[in-house]
């Protein structure tokens, strides 16, 4: 079970729809592949979808770190020794990403060698989440119409909507029309990506206090201190902290500062390791996790529903599983299925799938 090579792979795969929110907008999916062996010659796999306008990583950035700063301390470790790789990779400040789809194909591995999912190991509470969509800034009619369209596919009854322009009014009217076209048939919340301030945000949630919504996402940026608990304790829906919260010790201080009610878990952004730390510490603090999506592609949404599944609180909501249906392809060998609403985690050992290597030759770009 050693490891014995630690590799990176970019590859870029475009999107039918790009993606427009509050911090940024995503037209292709320049991702990275990262590839653990080990001396038996079990491969394990996993997504790094780098976010260079939220974490600064970018997909040159993630190649180079995995590959020079965090191969040579990886290699020669066993896939069991998951504890030490994280404490060698914490030496290095930032890079979430990256470490994140390193801890995550050593998981791979891990449950390849063992002959058992990584769901399983991690907590085996169930095998399926119900899948929420992500639907981003344009007009109304045409966000309505989207949002009409993933139920009609897909049967999403979740909806969490972009926000964060100016004025309000323009995503205020997006949610007040996906309220009056779908009745109480859906599930609706909003994620502002930093984009409005504090007085903002409580003026666009007073005027949307009518339309039932289920949670309201890092409206305005954590570094408004007084301004953002301010803001929190005057809402009455959980209000999640997601970029604000890369590590457990940034939940810890938004949630003990007030500045946060509930947190966003992004396998992409804390591995599988990092994210139990994050669950965990979420359960003993009773407060409500949503398992949320970095814009991943089919393996990156795999890891997701994986971690997700294996735990009751990480599985009670609606998880954000389907940003990879906008891409135009992808690199499984078996494509994801979202149906009536839910995905089903692979039921193969590890993460349950399988790299096609036609695809992965197609869209590698460093060859
Ligand atoms: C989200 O929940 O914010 C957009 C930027 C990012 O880092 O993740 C996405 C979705
Ligand atoms: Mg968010």
């Amino acid at each position: 079970m050693k490891i014995v090579a630690l590799e990176a792979i970019p590859f870029a795969i475009r999107y039918t729809k790009p993606l427009r929110f509050a911090s940024g907008e995503v037209h292709t999916a320049e991702h990275v592949l990262v590839r653990v062996r080990t001396g038996d010659g079990v491969v394990g796999v996993a997504e790094a979808p780098p976010r260079p306008f939220t974490y600064g990583e970018t997909q040159a950035g993630i190649v180079a770190v995995v590959e020079q700063i965090f191969a040579p301390q990886v290699v020669g470790l066993d896939l069991s020794e998951r504890e030490v790789v994280g404490s060698r990779l914490a030496r290095t400040v930032g890079n979430p990403t990256a470490k994140a789809a390193v801890d995550m194909a050593i998981w791979d591995a891990f449950g390849r060698t063992l002959g058992l999912p990584v769901s399983d190991l991690l907590g085996g509470f169930t095998d399926r989440l119900r899948a929420a969509h992500m639907l981003g800034f344009d007009e109304p009619a045409a966000m309505v119409a989207e949002a009409e369209r993933m139920r009609e596919c897909y049967g999403i009854g979740t909806f969490k909507v972009k926000v964060g322009r100016r004025p309000v009014a323009l995503d205020t009217a997006v949610v007040r029309a996906l309220r009056e076209h779908f009745g109480d048939a859906v599930e609706l919340y909003v994620d502002g990506n930093r984009g409005w301030t504090a007085s903002e945000s409580l003026r666009a949630m007073k005027e949307m206090a009518d339309l039932d919504l289920l949670f309201a996402e890092e409206l305005c940026p954590a570094d408004d201190v007084l301004g953002r608990r301010w803001l929190v304790g005057q809402l009455d829906v959980p209000f999640i902290a997601d970029e604000s919260v890369p590590t457990a010790a940034d939940a810890t201080r938004e949630l003990l500062a007030g500045a946060a009610t509930a947190i966003s878990i992004k396998t992409a952004r804390t591995g599988f390791t990092g994210s139990q730390r994050v669950h965990h510490l979420a359960e003993g603090l009773g407060v409500e996790v949503v398992m949320g999506n970095q814009i991943d592609g089919q393996l990156g949404t795999v890891c997701t529903v994986n971690f997700g599944a294996a735990y009751q609180s990480t599985s009670r909501r609606a998880a954000e599983l389907s940003n990879f249906l906008d891409m135009s392809d992808d690199l499984l060998a078996e494509p994801l299925q979202i149906r009536d609403g839910v995905l089903c985690r692979p039921p193969g050992a590890g993460l349950g799938v399988e790299i096609d290597r036609d695809k992965l030759a197609h869209y590698r770009t460093d060859r």
